[in-house]
Protein backbone atom coordinates (compact mmCIF):
# COMPACT_ATOMS: atom_id res chain seq x y z
CA UNK A 1 0.00 0.00 0.00
CA UNK A 2 1.41 3.57 -1.37
CA UNK A 3 0.11 6.16 1.81
CA UNK A 4 -0.07 9.83 0.23
CA UNK A 5 -0.37 13.04 1.47
CA UNK A 6 -2.33 15.61 -0.33
CA UNK A 7 -1.48 19.54 -0.16
CA UNK A 8 -3.88 22.26 -1.13
CA UNK A 9 -7.49 20.54 -0.95
CA UNK A 10 -9.26 23.21 -2.84
CA UNK A 11 -11.03 22.48 -6.58
CA UNK A 12 -7.46 20.31 -8.18
CA UNK A 13 -5.98 18.87 -5.08
CA UNK A 14 -9.61 17.63 -4.16
CA UNK A 15 -9.79 16.43 -7.63
CA UNK A 16 -6.23 14.27 -7.48
CA UNK A 17 -7.42 13.21 -4.01
CA UNK A 18 -10.81 11.33 -5.19
CA UNK A 19 -8.87 10.16 -8.47
CA UNK A 20 -6.00 8.98 -5.95
CA UNK A 21 -8.10 7.44 -3.83
CA UNK A 22 -10.13 5.34 -6.13
CA UNK A 23 -6.69 3.74 -7.42
CA UNK A 24 -6.02 0.48 -6.10
CA UNK A 25 -3.04 0.18 -3.72
CA UNK A 26 -3.20 3.72 -2.74
CA UNK A 27 -4.09 4.57 0.84
CA UNK A 28 -4.49 8.71 0.77
CA UNK A 29 -2.92 9.03 4.86
CA UNK A 30 -3.58 12.61 5.17
CA UNK A 31 -4.81 16.26 3.66
CA UNK A 32 -3.66 19.64 4.54
CA UNK A 33 -5.36 22.91 4.12
CA UNK A 34 -5.52 26.39 6.02
CA UNK A 35 -9.07 26.35 5.03
CA UNK A 36 -11.18 23.97 7.46
CA UNK A 37 -13.77 23.92 5.31
CA UNK A 38 -11.66 22.55 2.44
CA UNK A 39 -9.88 20.00 4.38
CA UNK A 40 -12.86 18.81 6.75
CA UNK A 41 -14.66 18.28 3.58
CA UNK A 42 -11.96 15.91 1.89
CA UNK A 43 -10.68 14.16 4.76
CA UNK A 44 -14.32 13.51 5.75
CA UNK A 45 -14.78 12.22 2.80
CA UNK A 46 -11.92 10.11 2.25
CA UNK A 47 -11.84 9.25 6.23
CA UNK A 48 -8.21 10.54 6.18
CA UNK A 49 -6.28 13.06 8.55
CA UNK A 50 -7.14 16.66 7.85
CA UNK A 51 -4.35 19.25 8.80
CA UNK A 52 -4.23 22.90 9.06
CA UNK A 53 -0.54 23.76 7.84
CA UNK A 54 1.09 22.19 4.74
CA UNK A 55 4.49 22.68 5.76
CA UNK A 56 3.85 20.16 8.79
CA UNK A 57 2.71 17.57 6.33
CA UNK A 58 5.15 18.08 3.96
CA UNK A 59 7.68 17.21 6.37
CA UNK A 60 6.42 14.18 7.56
CA UNK A 61 8.48 10.72 7.21
CA UNK A 62 5.86 8.67 7.58
CA UNK A 63 4.48 8.52 3.64
CA UNK A 64 5.41 7.59 0.45
CA UNK A 65 4.02 10.18 -1.85
CA UNK A 66 3.01 14.00 -1.70
CA UNK A 67 0.85 15.96 -3.89
CA UNK A 68 1.02 19.97 -3.73
CA UNK A 69 -1.99 21.29 -5.22
CA UNK A 70 -1.51 24.43 -2.97
CA UNK A 71 -1.23 28.26 -4.37
CA UNK A 72 1.80 28.76 -6.87
CA UNK A 73 4.30 30.42 -4.88
CA UNK A 74 4.28 27.69 -2.01
CA UNK A 75 5.18 24.85 -4.25
CA UNK A 76 8.85 25.35 -4.15
CA UNK A 77 9.37 24.96 -0.60
CA UNK A 78 6.89 22.22 0.33
CA UNK A 79 8.55 20.04 -2.87
CA UNK A 80 11.93 21.14 -1.18
CA UNK A 81 10.98 19.82 2.38
CA UNK A 82 8.71 17.27 1.15
CA UNK A 83 11.93 15.20 -1.08
CA UNK A 84 14.09 16.00 1.57
CA UNK A 85 11.76 14.12 4.06
CA UNK A 86 11.68 10.99 1.81
CA UNK A 87 8.89 11.59 -0.03
CA UNK A 88 8.38 11.23 -3.86
CA UNK A 89 6.36 14.28 -5.40
CA UNK A 90 3.85 14.96 -7.49
CA UNK A 91 3.87 18.82 -8.34
CA UNK A 92 1.00 20.93 -10.11
CA UNK A 93 2.27 23.49 -12.38
CA UNK A 94 3.74 25.81 -12.45
CA UNK A 95 7.06 24.60 -10.69
CA UNK A 96 6.99 28.22 -9.29
CA UNK A 97 6.59 31.94 -9.12
CA UNK A 98 9.89 32.90 -10.51
CA UNK A 99 13.29 31.51 -11.45
CA UNK A 100 14.94 31.99 -8.88
CA UNK A 101 12.77 29.46 -6.79
CA UNK A 102 12.75 27.10 -9.61
CA UNK A 103 15.84 26.88 -9.78
CA UNK A 104 16.11 26.34 -5.95
CA UNK A 105 14.31 23.04 -6.51
CA UNK A 106 16.62 21.94 -9.01
CA UNK A 107 19.45 22.35 -6.59
CA UNK A 108 17.52 20.58 -3.85
CA UNK A 109 16.60 17.71 -6.14
CA UNK A 110 20.37 17.43 -7.88
CA UNK A 111 21.57 17.49 -4.51
CA UNK A 112 19.78 14.25 -3.90
CA UNK A 113 20.85 12.67 -6.75
CA UNK A 114 17.87 11.27 -7.66
CA UNK A 115 14.45 12.76 -9.53
CA UNK A 116 12.13 12.73 -7.07
CA UNK A 117 9.44 15.09 -8.32
CA UNK A 118 7.36 14.41 -11.19
CA UNK A 119 5.30 17.82 -12.70
CA UNK A 120 1.50 17.87 -13.41
CA UNK A 121 2.13 18.67 -17.06
CA UNK A 122 -0.62 15.96 -17.69
CA UNK A 123 -0.72 16.58 -20.98
CA UNK A 124 1.91 14.08 -21.51
CA UNK A 125 -0.96 11.09 -20.59
CA UNK A 126 -3.64 12.71 -22.71
CA UNK A 127 -4.78 10.12 -25.29
CA UNK A 128 -4.53 12.68 -28.07
CA UNK A 129 -1.74 14.34 -27.06
CA UNK A 130 0.14 10.75 -27.36
CA UNK A 131 -1.13 9.19 -29.97
CA UNK A 132 -0.37 12.75 -32.22
CA UNK A 133 3.20 12.49 -30.60
CA UNK A 134 3.71 8.77 -31.86
CA UNK A 135 2.91 10.10 -35.30
CA UNK A 136 5.33 13.33 -35.64
CA UNK A 137 8.25 10.89 -36.34
CA UNK A 138 6.27 10.27 -39.65
CA UNK A 139 5.33 13.45 -40.93
CA UNK A 140 9.00 14.66 -42.01
CA UNK A 141 10.26 17.96 -41.23
CA UNK A 142 7.71 20.01 -38.87
CA UNK A 143 7.02 23.53 -40.17
CA UNK A 144 4.98 24.90 -37.66
CA UNK A 145 2.63 23.77 -34.61
CA UNK A 146 -0.58 25.20 -33.41
CA UNK A 147 -1.69 24.60 -30.05
CA UNK A 148 -4.58 25.86 -28.64
CA UNK A 149 -6.53 26.29 -25.63
CA UNK A 150 -9.57 27.60 -24.27
CA UNK A 151 -10.82 28.50 -21.17
CA UNK A 152 -14.33 29.45 -20.88
CA UNK A 153 -13.87 32.30 -17.95
CA UNK A 154 -16.91 35.07 -17.88
CA UNK A 155 -14.71 37.67 -16.03
CA UNK A 156 -11.59 38.40 -17.32
CA UNK A 157 -8.25 37.02 -15.35
CA UNK A 158 -5.10 38.48 -14.60
CA UNK A 159 -2.65 38.57 -17.10
CA UNK A 160 -0.12 37.25 -14.94
CA UNK A 161 -2.42 33.94 -14.16
CA UNK A 162 -3.17 33.28 -17.82
CA UNK A 163 0.13 33.29 -19.25
CA UNK A 164 1.72 31.61 -15.90
CA UNK A 165 -1.59 29.26 -14.87
CA UNK A 166 -2.63 28.20 -18.09
CA UNK A 167 -0.09 29.05 -21.40
CA UNK A 168 2.49 27.15 -19.24
CA UNK A 169 0.64 24.03 -20.62
CA UNK A 170 1.24 25.29 -24.18
CA UNK A 171 5.21 25.70 -23.05
CA UNK A 172 5.10 22.56 -21.98
CA UNK A 173 3.00 20.80 -24.59
CA UNK A 174 5.82 22.44 -26.92
CA UNK A 175 8.84 20.96 -25.89
CA UNK A 176 7.50 17.61 -25.12
CA UNK A 177 5.50 17.18 -28.53
CA UNK A 178 8.26 18.25 -31.16
CA UNK A 179 11.14 17.40 -28.47
CA UNK A 180 12.83 20.97 -29.70
CA UNK A 181 13.39 23.55 -27.41
CA UNK A 182 11.85 27.38 -27.96
CA UNK A 183 15.03 30.22 -28.75
CA UNK A 184 12.55 33.19 -28.76
CA UNK A 185 9.18 34.27 -27.70
CA UNK A 186 7.15 37.36 -29.50
CA UNK A 187 3.93 37.72 -27.70
CA UNK A 188 0.50 39.31 -28.68
CA UNK A 189 -3.15 40.00 -26.86
CA UNK A 190 -6.12 41.13 -28.15
CA UNK A 191 -9.34 42.02 -26.36
CA UNK A 192 -7.65 43.64 -24.01
CA UNK A 193 -9.82 44.53 -20.33
CA UNK A 194 -8.54 45.29 -17.21
CA UNK A 195 -4.96 45.41 -17.83
CA UNK A 196 -5.27 41.75 -19.08
CA UNK A 197 -6.36 40.44 -22.75
CA UNK A 198 -8.82 38.13 -23.72
CA UNK A 199 -6.82 35.89 -26.64
CA UNK A 200 -3.19 35.63 -26.26
CA UNK A 201 -1.21 34.63 -28.70
CA UNK A 202 2.70 33.77 -28.80
CA UNK A 203 4.50 33.30 -31.47
CA UNK A 204 8.32 31.09 -30.57
CA UNK A 205 11.06 29.88 -32.57
CA UNK A 206 12.54 26.78 -32.26
CA UNK A 207 16.08 25.39 -32.46
CA UNK A 208 15.47 23.18 -34.95
CA UNK A 209 14.42 26.04 -37.20
CA UNK A 210 10.63 25.51 -37.20
CA UNK A 211 8.11 27.97 -34.92
CA UNK A 212 5.22 27.69 -33.39
CA UNK A 213 2.36 28.96 -31.81
CA UNK A 214 0.82 28.92 -28.70
CA UNK A 215 -3.05 30.21 -27.85
CA UNK A 216 -4.72 30.99 -25.31
CA UNK A 217 -8.67 32.13 -25.09
CA UNK A 218 -9.73 33.25 -21.58
CA UNK A 219 -13.19 33.50 -22.97
CA UNK A 220 -14.20 30.94 -24.93
CA UNK A 221 -17.30 29.15 -25.60
CA UNK A 222 -16.23 25.83 -24.40
CA UNK A 223 -12.88 24.47 -22.65
CA UNK A 224 -10.93 23.03 -25.32
CA UNK A 225 -7.25 22.32 -26.18
CA UNK A 226 -6.38 21.13 -29.54
CA UNK A 227 -2.83 20.85 -31.53
CA UNK A 228 -2.16 20.56 -35.24
CA UNK A 229 1.34 19.96 -36.09
CA UNK A 230 2.39 20.31 -40.31
CA UNK A 231 5.28 18.26 -41.30
CA UNK A 232 6.37 18.14 -44.77
CA UNK A 233 5.27 15.12 -45.89
CA UNK A 234 2.19 14.68 -43.54
CA UNK A 235 0.40 16.66 -41.09
CA UNK A 236 -0.91 15.58 -37.94
CA UNK A 237 -4.24 16.79 -36.01
CA UNK A 238 -5.65 16.07 -32.66
CA UNK A 239 -9.18 15.00 -33.19
CA UNK A 240 -12.50 15.28 -32.34
CA UNK A 241 -14.57 16.49 -30.34
CA UNK A 242 -16.79 18.34 -32.97
CA UNK A 243 -16.45 22.33 -32.20
CA UNK A 244 -20.17 23.61 -32.66
CA UNK A 245 -22.46 26.38 -30.95
CA UNK A 246 -25.23 28.29 -31.35
CA UNK A 247 -25.68 32.16 -30.36
CA UNK A 248 -29.58 32.11 -30.83
CA UNK A 249 -31.69 34.05 -28.32
CA UNK A 250 -28.24 35.81 -26.97
CA UNK A 251 -27.30 32.71 -25.27
CA UNK A 252 -24.13 30.18 -26.19
CA UNK A 253 -25.26 26.83 -26.63
CA UNK A 254 -22.49 24.56 -26.67
CA UNK A 255 -22.22 20.55 -26.17
CA UNK A 256 -18.96 20.93 -24.69
CA UNK A 257 -17.92 21.42 -20.88
CA UNK A 258 -16.49 24.30 -19.62
CA UNK A 259 -13.59 23.00 -17.20
CA UNK A 260 -10.76 20.99 -17.94
CA UNK A 261 -11.82 18.48 -14.95
CA UNK A 262 -14.29 16.64 -17.66
CA UNK A 263 -12.00 17.15 -20.69
CA UNK A 264 -8.78 15.59 -18.98
CA UNK A 265 -10.41 13.37 -16.50
CA UNK A 266 -8.81 10.46 -18.04
CA UNK A 267 -5.23 12.29 -18.32
CA UNK A 268 -4.85 12.92 -14.93
CA UNK A 269 -6.32 9.62 -13.69
CA UNK A 270 -3.79 7.99 -16.19
CA UNK A 271 -0.67 10.46 -14.61
CA UNK A 272 -1.60 9.96 -11.08
CA UNK A 273 -1.48 6.32 -11.84
CA UNK A 274 2.13 6.72 -13.08
CA UNK A 275 3.06 8.92 -10.28
CA UNK A 276 1.95 6.21 -8.22
CA UNK A 277 3.50 3.26 -10.51
CA UNK A 278 7.08 5.27 -10.06
CA UNK A 279 7.13 5.63 -6.13
CA UNK A 280 8.21 2.17 -4.97
CA UNK A 281 11.61 2.02 -7.24
CA UNK A 282 12.02 5.90 -5.46
CA UNK A 283 12.41 7.46 -9.06
CA UNK A 284 9.97 9.71 -11.00
CA UNK A 285 9.17 8.97 -14.71
CA UNK A 286 7.16 11.69 -15.51
CA UNK A 287 7.75 15.51 -16.82
CA UNK A 288 10.55 16.62 -14.89
CA UNK A 289 11.74 19.51 -12.41
CA UNK A 290 14.14 20.53 -15.05
CA UNK A 291 10.80 20.54 -17.38
CA UNK A 292 8.78 22.87 -15.06
CA UNK A 293 12.37 25.11 -15.00
CA UNK A 294 12.19 25.08 -18.67
CA UNK A 295 8.33 26.10 -18.70
CA UNK A 296 9.01 28.95 -16.19
CA UNK A 297 11.63 30.13 -18.72
CA UNK A 298 9.07 30.80 -21.47
CA UNK A 299 6.51 32.21 -19.33
CA UNK A 300 8.46 34.44 -17.98
CA UNK A 301 9.53 35.72 -22.04
CA UNK A 302 5.98 35.59 -22.90
CA UNK A 303 5.20 38.09 -20.36
CA UNK A 304 8.06 39.90 -20.87
CA UNK A 305 7.03 40.10 -24.33
CA UNK A 306 3.60 41.05 -23.54
CA UNK A 307 4.75 44.24 -21.22
CA UNK A 308 7.23 45.27 -23.60
CA UNK A 309 5.92 44.81 -26.74
CA UNK A 310 9.51 43.08 -28.21
CA UNK A 311 11.15 39.49 -29.10
CA UNK A 312 12.44 37.94 -26.16
CA UNK A 313 15.28 35.77 -26.87
CA UNK A 314 14.95 32.38 -24.79
CA UNK A 315 18.45 30.65 -24.13
CA UNK A 316 18.08 27.76 -20.86
CA UNK A 317 21.20 27.15 -18.47
CA UNK A 318 22.87 23.83 -19.21
CA UNK A 319 20.73 20.85 -18.73
CA UNK A 320 22.41 19.06 -15.05
CA UNK A 321 23.35 15.30 -15.97
CA UNK A 322 19.68 14.11 -13.84
CA UNK A 323 17.31 15.28 -16.14
CA UNK A 324 19.40 14.41 -19.39
C1 LIG B 1 -5.86 25.44 -14.87
O1 LIG B 1 -5.09 25.87 -13.80
C2 LIG B 1 -5.32 24.16 -15.40
O2 LIG B 1 -4.35 23.64 -14.98
C3 LIG B 1 -5.99 23.63 -16.59
O3 LIG B 1 -5.38 22.47 -17.04
C4 LIG B 1 -5.92 24.67 -17.66
O4 LIG B 1 -6.54 24.21 -18.83
C5 LIG B 1 -6.53 25.96 -17.21
O5 LIG B 1 -6.41 26.90 -18.23
C6 LIG B 1 -5.83 26.46 -15.97
O6 LIG B 1 -6.42 27.66 -15.55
Amino acid sequence: MVRIGIIGVGGMGSFHARTLAALSGVEIAAVADPSIANRTAVGDELGCEAIADPMELAHRDDLDGMVIASPDDTHPDLAIAAIQAGSMVLCEKPLAASQTDAQRVIDAETSLGRRRIQMGFMREYDLAHVQLHERLGAIGTIDYARLIHRNANRERRPLEQIVVQSLVHEAHSVRFLLGDEVTEVTAFGSGAENDSYRHVLARVGLAGGGHASLEFDDGGFAYEVSVEVLGRDADALTGPPLRAISRRNGSIDTHLGTDWFGWFADAYRVQDQAWVASIPAGEATGPSTWDGFAAQVIVDAIMTSLLERRTIDVSLAERPPLYR
